[in-house]
Order: C-alpha cells, then structure tokens, then sequence
C-alpha cells in the first residue's frame, strides 16, 4: 500500500510539474515577459555582493543580485567599450566579426558579410513582437539606427567636464578623478535614469525590451561630492600591487598593459593619487548604483513589477593600479570579469552561480527566459539550465584583445595565448591576483593542451571600420618603452 502510494504520488508530482511547465510555456506565449537590460560602462568586479573591494557601497546592485541570480565568474568578450558590445548585441564572438577594436554604430555592418546579415539583440525582440526602447550608452555610442523603436538617444560624451582637467592631462584618454559637478541632477546617467523611469510610467500595448545604459565609472572619474564623501581618501583600501609582477610576463603582455597616456601605479604611488583614484572610481560606482536604484524602484512601482525580466551587466572591468596601470584593454581578471544578473518576475532567488560564463551568454538566456525561439547564429549558450543546476568547474571563458590574442578562464586556471606565441598561465585556486605565470611548468602541459582546445577557430582580420588605433599603440608605445 506504501509502496502503491509513493507511486501514485511520483506519477501525481510528475503531471503537475508537466502542467506548470506547459503552463509556463503557455504563458510565456500569450503573455511573454518584458525584459529591462541595464548596462554599465567599465564597472569591475568592485560591487559589495561580490566582496571584492572592501570598502564598495553598491546597495541597489546588491539588492538586485540578492533577489536574483548572480554569476560571480562572469566574463566579457572584449575588454573595450566597443567590441564588447558589439559582441553582446550580435551574439558573435570578436574572432567571428574581426570588430577587435571601437566602431562606430553605423559601421558595425559595413562591408562585413558576417555582420551584413547579424539581428541584433534588440532588433531580434522586436521581430518577435516586442517594442523596443532605448536610451544611454547601449552599444558603443547608443545604438545603429532603427534598433529602438522609442529612443532617448543619448547626451554624447563622458561630461559634463569642468572647464579644465583636476589632475590628468594626457591626450588620447579622457582619465581625470575629481568631485565635479555639484548636483546628481547635471549628470547624463541622471537623466538616463528619469527617462527609464517614465518609460516604466507609460502604458505600453506590447511586451517591452528596454535598455538603459549609464556611462560611469568610465572615466572622466566625475561625480558630485557627496558620492566622494562616502569614501574618505585617507581611509580607502588600495588593491595590492607586486611591483615585480612583471618580470615573468612576455613581451607583449607588457606593450599591451602600458599605453603611454594612463597613470601608471609607480606615478600614482609617487605622487600620491593612487587614494584619490580609488575613492573617485568607488564615488563614481556608488553614484552609478543610486541610478540603478532609481530604475529598480520605478519598476517595483509600476504595472510591470511582476512580469518583467531585469538583467545588469558591466562591458568589461578596469585596473585600479593592480597591474601596474590604471585601464582596461588587458586580459587579467581586473580587465575581463565583470557583475553580470538576472532577476525573473515573482521570485526572490538569491542564488550565486561560479561557473565561467561570458556576456555572450545573455543573448540566448533572454531568448530562453521569454520563451523565443532560438537564434541559430548565436555563439554563446543559454545560461538558464544553470540557474537550477550544479555548474561545470571546466567551462570556458573566453576574452579577446586583437587578433589571435585570448585569454580563457575556468574555476581553477587562466590561460592567456598571445599572435606571438607567447603564454601565460595562473592558478587561481592558489594566485586569484594573477601574480606567478606558470605557463613554462612542464607538469601543466595538459592544462595548456585543454585550454587550448577551447580557442576560436575562426580569428577572422580586423573588420573594416574597426579602429586599429590599439595596434598602433602597441607598436608605438613598445619603440618608447621597452
Ligand atoms: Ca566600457
Ligand atoms: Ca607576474
């Protein structure tokens, strides 16, 4: 008789989990969930969830993350503004388009017949009868035109700027830190944030994707004052710096860290800014954050609370000195990981997944979560089989820096292979800081071996209209320096 009942009981679970389950599919046809993205420009892993830097005050991403999924081994495609993006919206791996370096948004299909034919994230929920709204920093500028049906566009530039720079003059990057200007309100991610909120306000007759995309912390580090008060100069933890990290690093891997126009770490230590530096980036992140909040809020108010998708990721990371400079456009961790979200309707799942997984990932997911059908050019996986799921320590995460440079990560080692042939290898189980380059250990030999398997088969060349100016540097920057 007990048996018979475990039985009836099993059959009875399995047809009502089918039925949710249909249910769910059902609905997500009839009634398909809105989807709010929220990008970030040049956020690190500095986020308080993730416990990275101490002294980071980001409530609201947190309160987002706390809600929802979390991926705390998140990895972007390429550690600059332009190809990241363009490698999220297209689905498409930087190798696979040759978009390696900044692209203006009306060029990303030009002249390429990969991208002639690409639908960008975007443009694929609108074909499936979304409407699709924008505003802020989506792709490298906002977005190629026709992408967003309601469009905020976007101010333009990393201003408002003082009349002149606070501390950093060099040509080629706009990098200065300071407390400037003097109200939250002169700031373009304020308004990019009241432009989402009254769009959460509006009654919209289809399902929505909406995107908004906020500008800091890339540099200019400008912020209002009350942003660099919580942070009190004195009192601002520095991330560690070997100074003789570099000893053991190829050449190239030296010519792409040190650009010539960026602090470097010995400047900052020399000069005294490297704390002014810190406490303007985490004053521009906690400003950042308070404007995720704004739009978090406006959606707990609004009519869409309860069937809306929310999705935050940052492009890529930044190098606060731990690496010898201050910037991106590298291939450690400092440069490719980044916070990356979700949060579905109705649940509070508060859930922490380490698996390496890349932005590339976020195209099918939102395909996945809404219950669209696949896009067949998509590179990256569905990451919704892992919100339930243990993930897989061996899965790859792969970054790209010009062509035939790749960094790939998974739980236990980084592996970087350069167009040179040169290498470098971490384990980091015992090295997170990426500091004792392995890659000439003979016993990890099957570790270079399987990581290399997992390198892009395509490495197409640079696509036309994809500035080359970071080659040129290297070369430049490598006749000054080395
Ligand atoms: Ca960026
Ligand atoms: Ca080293």
């Amino acid at each position: 008789m007990f048996l018979k009942n475990t039985h009836l009981f099993s059959i009875l679970t399995i047809a009502l989990f089918s039925v949710l389950l249909s249910c769910k599919a059902n609905d997500q046809k009839t009634n398909p969930p809105n989807v709010l993205m929220i990008s970030i420009d040049d956020l690190n892993d500095w986020i308080g969830i993730l416990g990275v830097h101490p002294d980071a005050k980001t409530p609201n991403i947190d309160r987002l993350a706390s809600e929802g999924i979390l991926f705390t081994n998140a990895h972007c495609q390429a550690p600059i503004c332009g190809p990241s993006r363009a490698s999220i919206m297209s689905g498409l791996r930087p190798s696979t388009t040759g978009i390696y370096g900044q692209i203006k948004d009306q060029h990303l299909r030009n002249g390429s017949s990969v991208m002639e034919s690409v639908r960008f994230l975007p443009q694929y929920f609108q074909e499936h009868g979304y409407k699709t709204i924008g505003v802020g920093k989506i792709f490298h500028n906002h977005a190629p035109e026709g992408v967003f049906e309601v469009s905020g566009g976007r101010v333009g530039g990393f201003g408002p700027l003082p009349e002149k720079r606070m501390k950093w003059n060099k040509t080629g990057t706009s990098t200065d830190w300071g407390p400037y200007p003097d109200q939250d309100s002169l700031m373009h991610d304020f308004s990019y944030a009241q432009w989402t909120e009254k769009q959460l306000q509006e009654k919209h007759d289809r399902p929505f994707f909406m995107a908004v995309g906020f500008i800091r912390p890339h540099v200019p580090w400008y912020a209002p004052k009350e942003w660099f008060d919580l942070y009190p100069a004195d009192q601002v933890t520095l991330p560690s710096y070997w100074p003789n990290d570099f000893d053991d690093l190829p050449e190239i891997a030296k010519r792409i860290a040190f650009k010539g126009m960026m602090p470097t770490t010995d400047w900052a230590i020399e000069s005294g800014e490297w704390k002014n530096i810190v406490q303007a980036y985490l004053a521009c992140v906690s400003f950042v954050d308070h404007q995720v909040g704004v739009v978090l809020d406006a959606l707990e108010k609004s009519n869409y609370k309860n069937n809306t998708i929310v999705l935050l990721w940052s492009d890529h990371g930044y190098e606060l000195g731990e690496k010898g400079s201050f910037g991106k456009q590298t291939l450690w961790s400092e440069s490719t990981r980044v916070p990356l979200i979700f949060k579905l309707p109705g649940t509070k799942q508060n859930k922490k997944i380490d698996q390496a997984v890349e932005l590339l990932d976020i195209y099918p997911t939102l395909l996945d979560l809404t219950g669209l059908e696949e896009n067949l050019t998509n590179e990256g996986k569905s990451l919704v089989p892992l919100f339930e799921q243990r993930g897989d320590p061996s899965a790859v995460a792969i970054t790209t820096y010009g062509k035939n440079n790749h960094s790939l990560v998974n739980s236990q080692y980084r592996y970087i292979l350069y167009e040179d042939g040169a290498e470098e290898l971490y384990d980091l189980t015992s090295d997170p800081g990426e500091r004792n380059n392995l890659s000439q250990s003979i016993e990890l030999d099957a570790v270079k071996k399987s990581m290399q398997n997992h390198l892009p088969k395509i490495n197409l060349d640079w696509k036309e209209g994809s500035s080359h100016n970071i080659n040129e540097y290297f070369i430049e920057t490598s006749k000054q320096k080395l």
